[in-house]
């Protein structure tokens, strides 16, 4: 009698194990639909990149020179005389400058024929009054043609009203205006504010950094 209920247990035993596999099938069966979940996955990626828009500050404004003739007076390019925004009621000048001299035969601190170096960038830290052509130490900064230069200010301007006094002399020299997420040359992050074909002051509304004219 014992050796039947162990033959009965075996038999048993083989019965079972063929049917788990038959239990699996259902799940393989499941897997073709599986395929199509990466498809509604993009959407996801194109609604992220928007994210940081918000988070951008045009702190920096890039005055850019486009003039076509020199003044060999020894103040080649636009002479700025300052900058300054309006920015909710309230005047602000910018705290930092710096310049990247284009073409043309400066007036500097080391020639002793000029009243005054006209490439100092500082020149252009207030708000552009007084500014006379002899003026020593110089009133504006002369950037040479196609000379860039740059002011970074200590607040965001998005929002703000810009404005940009340029000696205007007997020559028309023409410059255009950016204001920038950075401080960098070339312009990368930058959104066009204006231009002066002729040259003299210009006033330019500061659109924030989503308002789609950045890139
Ligand atoms: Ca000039
Ligand atoms: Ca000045």
């Amino acid at each position: 009698m014992a050796r039947l209920i162990v033959v009965v247990v075996m038999l048993s035993g083989c019965i079972v194990d063929p049917a788990d596999p038959a239990e699996s099938a259902p799940g393989e069966a499941e897997s073709p639909p599986n395929n199509e979940h990466p498809e509604p996955a993009a959407p996801h990626d194109e609604g992220g990149n928007d994210a940081p828009c918000a988070a951008k500050a045009m702190r920096w404004i890039v005055v850019a020179d486009t003039s076509q003739e020199e003044n060999f007076a020894g103040t080649p390019g636009v002479d700025i005389c300052g900058a300054w925004a309006e920015c909710d009621g309230v005047a602000v000048t910018a705290v930092e400058a710096s310049v990247v001299l284009g073409e043309g035969q400066f007036c500097t601190a080391n020639d002793p024929e000029c009243l005054a170096d006209r490439t100092d960038p500082d020149a252009a830290l207030d708000d552009g009054a007084p500014c006379e052509a002899t003026s020593a130490p110089s009133d504006y900064v002369s950037v040479g043609l196609g000379g860039v230069l740059v002011l970074g200010f200590d607040r965001d301007l998005s929002g703000c009203t810009l404005f940009v006094e340029e000696y205007a002399g007997g020559d028309w020299e023409s410059y255009e205006v950016f204001a920038c997420e950075r401080a960098d040359t070339p312009l990368r992050g930058c959104s066009a504010l204006g231009s002066a074909p002729e040259g003299g002051a210009l006033s330019m509304d500061v659109g924030g950094a989503c308002s789609g004219a950045t890139r």
